[in-house]
């Protein structure tokens, strides 16, 4: 019999092992790890929006928005918050029940706090789960956001710790956990995950997965990307990895993370429909809507209808799929 409850002593041999399986072994386990904890057929939706675009601090080789690289993309100042409460009013419209909102700082500012805390009191007030990416957090600010009404904080650890000074010099792996501790402690759910195609290894994708599986309680939400190249970026040119090794790392996911969304997240926009079905196969239970990831496309809503339509899966409301677990194990696994 198969444990179904979530673990937080994987080893990474342990992980290792799953990810290297015969795809169809490793889907098989995905898919009934996902039917004992998911209903079939349904998919969640969130919306992302960009409300501080460029001029980042940070140098994450993957990013449009640092200002370490001429990506060609233009800065711009915080949004006001009415053009924020428009963008989650249509982002509704559009069947997303999570909001998003990404700003393009290295840490959040005390003196930028109440702005954000005031978005996210007016998209919550829209009826919307809220969520936001704001870079480190200091001591009080979670606390705060916390109190406006968010739900989700999300922070990627996005490689293995052996690969990230690769892609990021101007932190550190430990920098990124001591703030998903601070928002832990504030009693905010995470969000967290990383980005496939960095010219990482296996390796580290297995031990990417491996820290997070870590992280007690798991995040809630496990976005898993894949790289969108951007000109201009260190990593603009890194060849795409194949949709089957993105599949993988989903299915690995899904069966690590077995009560977690597991976010089918950037690099839609590339995949045929085929090589995205594979990964909704895999257990990806969730995906970005609307036409703009923060900085770069995404698949127009009526191709994710016409995706859907295709698979015969429709976008349900997050309540109707987050029922209790229906059984903790798997007989005969
Ligand atoms: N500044 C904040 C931070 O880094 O936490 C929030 C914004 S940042 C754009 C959010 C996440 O988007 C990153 O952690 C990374 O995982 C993902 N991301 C950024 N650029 C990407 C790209 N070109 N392709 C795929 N994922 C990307
Ligand atoms: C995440 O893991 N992916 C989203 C969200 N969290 C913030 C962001 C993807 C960004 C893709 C590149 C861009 O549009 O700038
Ligand atoms: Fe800045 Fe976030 Fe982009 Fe890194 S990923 S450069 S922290 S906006």
């Amino acid at each position: 019999m198969t444990d179904l409850s979530p673990r937080h002593d994987w080893t990474r041999d342990e992980i290792a092992a799953l990810y290297t399986q015969p795809l169809d072994t490793l889907m098989a386990q995905a898919l009934s790890v996902k039917q004992a904890n998911w209903p079939d057929g349904k998919v969640q939706k969130s919306q992302l929006l960009s409300i501080k675009t460029g001029g980042c601090a940070e140098n994450c080789g993957y990013c449009s928005q640092s200002a370490h690289f001429d990506t060609g993309l233009e800065a711009s100042k915080l949004m006001p918050l009415d053009e924020v409460v428009s963008a989650a009013r249509r982002a509704k419209e559009n069947g997303a029940d999570r909001f998003c909102m990404g700003a393009a700082w290295r840490s959040l500012k005390d003196r930028d706090v109440p702005k954000v805390a005031a978005m996210i009191e007016a998209v919550k007030a829209e009826g919307l789960e809220t969520c936001v990416t704001l870079g480190m957090l200091d001591d009080g600010q979670a606390e705060t956001l916390k109190s406006a009404g968010l739900d989700y904080y999300n922070h990627n650890l996005d490689t293995s710790p052996e690969y990230y000074g690769n892609v990021v010099s101007t932190r550190t792996y430990d920098d990124r956990l001591e703030t998903l501790g601070r928002a832990r402690e504030a009693g905010l759910k995470l969000c967290c995950g990383g980005i496939l195609g960095m010219g990482e290894s296996r390796k580290d994708r297995i031990g990417l997965i491996h820290e997070l599986s870590k992280l007690t309680p798991h995040p809630e939400s496990v976005p898993v990307n894949m790289l969108v190249p951007i000109e201009g970026t260190p990593l603009g040119d890194s060849p795409a990895i194949s949709v089957i090794e993105m599949a993988r790392a989903i299915a690995v996911c899904r069966i690590v993370f077995p009560k977690s969304w597991v976010r089918l997240s950037a690099g839609r926009e590339g995949m045929t429909d085929e090589g995205q079905a594979l990964c909704l196969l895999a257990g990806a239970n969730s995906i970005f809507v609307g036409d703009r990831l923060l900085t770069t496309d995404n698949p127009e809503m009526d191709e994710d209808a016409a995706l859907m339509g295709k698979m015969g899966m429709e976008a349900t409301p997050r309540e109707d799929m987050e029922s209790p677990a229906k059984r903790t194990t798997l007989i005969g696994a």
